[in-house]
């Protein structure tokens, strides 16, 4: 599968490049305005969205067999989401309003991607079964679904945060004390110990979202600012940094051959 893996770099990473060139054009044409930091953080995320995905496509081919998938879909993840961050950049650079539908599309390709990072590492070391990724894409759907119908005012914000949380809820449950969480008894310290960081980003990294979503839309007034300069940051800690933590267990154990 992966004998043309120089060949799908090759194709990839100029696509991801040329998908950025739009943008390239608004700023260069001064669209981006300085004193805007929330389109200004778009922008760097985009960027470093691209960069990581280089890094994880060409790290992957250092790794053995068994981790190489893993390392794709890392690169995967910061692929989807740097090709949505342009097309979410120019919405808020034009008018200035929250880019919704891009950033849940993003997070429903993204956020199952980053499920079956958790079910490749526990199939890596022999323990994973399906039933786990599963469960960890129902409580996906919950949690985006639940966000989505509240941010767009299909159903009362507060609603949609409290079916978003059961959601996310779900998942701290399952990988915490279900069975993703019972599985990792034997498995190798490095393996161990990437799981257990993985499952901190769940908790903590992910906790930036509901915040983002208290502050843009639950204060009494919608802050666009607020919601999307949050959402940025959250994505870059929960795609960039979760992509390292595999790249780092994968690498470690490709190491011992
Ligand atoms: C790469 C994108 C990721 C990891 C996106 C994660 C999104 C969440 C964890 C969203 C969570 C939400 C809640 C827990 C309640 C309020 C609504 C959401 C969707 C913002």
């Amino acid at each position: 599968m992966f004998k043309n893996y120089k060949k799908l770099l090759a194709t990839l990473v100029p696509a991801s490049v040329l998908v950025s060139v739009p943008s390239i054009a608004m700023a260069a044409a001064g669209s981006l305005d300085p004193k805007d930091y929330v389109g200004i953080s778009f922008w760097i995320i985009s960027i470093s969205m691209v960069a990581a995905t280089a890094f994880f496509f060409l790290e992957a081919g250092k790794m053995t067999a068994k981790w190489r998938t893993s390392v794709v879909v890392s690169g995967l993840v910061t692929l989807v989401a740097a090709v949505h961050y342009f097309y979410m950049r120019d919405v808020w650079v034009a008018t200035g309003t929250s880019p919704t539908v891009f950033r849940y599309v993003d997070w429903l390709i993204t956020v199952p991607l980053l499920m079956v990072e958790f079910y490749f590492i526990l199939a890596a070391v022999g323990l994973a079964t399906i039933k786990v990724f599963w469960n960890l894409l129902i409580g996906t759907l919950v949690m985006l679904v639940g966000g989505y119908l509240g941010e767009v005012g299909a159903i009362d914000s507060t609603v949609g945060f409290v079916i978003g949380m059961i959601g996310w809820l779900y998942i701290l449950y399952y990988i915490f004390a279900g069975d993703a969480g019972t599985a990792m008894g034997n498995a190798s310290e490095g393996v161990q110990s990437a799981f257990k960081a993985m499952r901190l980003i769940v908790l903590i990294g992910w906790a930036i979202y509901p915040l983002g979503y208290l502050l843009g839309y639950m204060m009494g007034s919608v802050d666009a600012n607020a919601l999307n300069l949050i959402y940025n940051l959250a994505d870059f800690v929960n795609k960039i940094a979760f992509g390292l933590l595999v790249w780092a267990a994968a690498s470690s154990e490709s190491a011992k051959g």
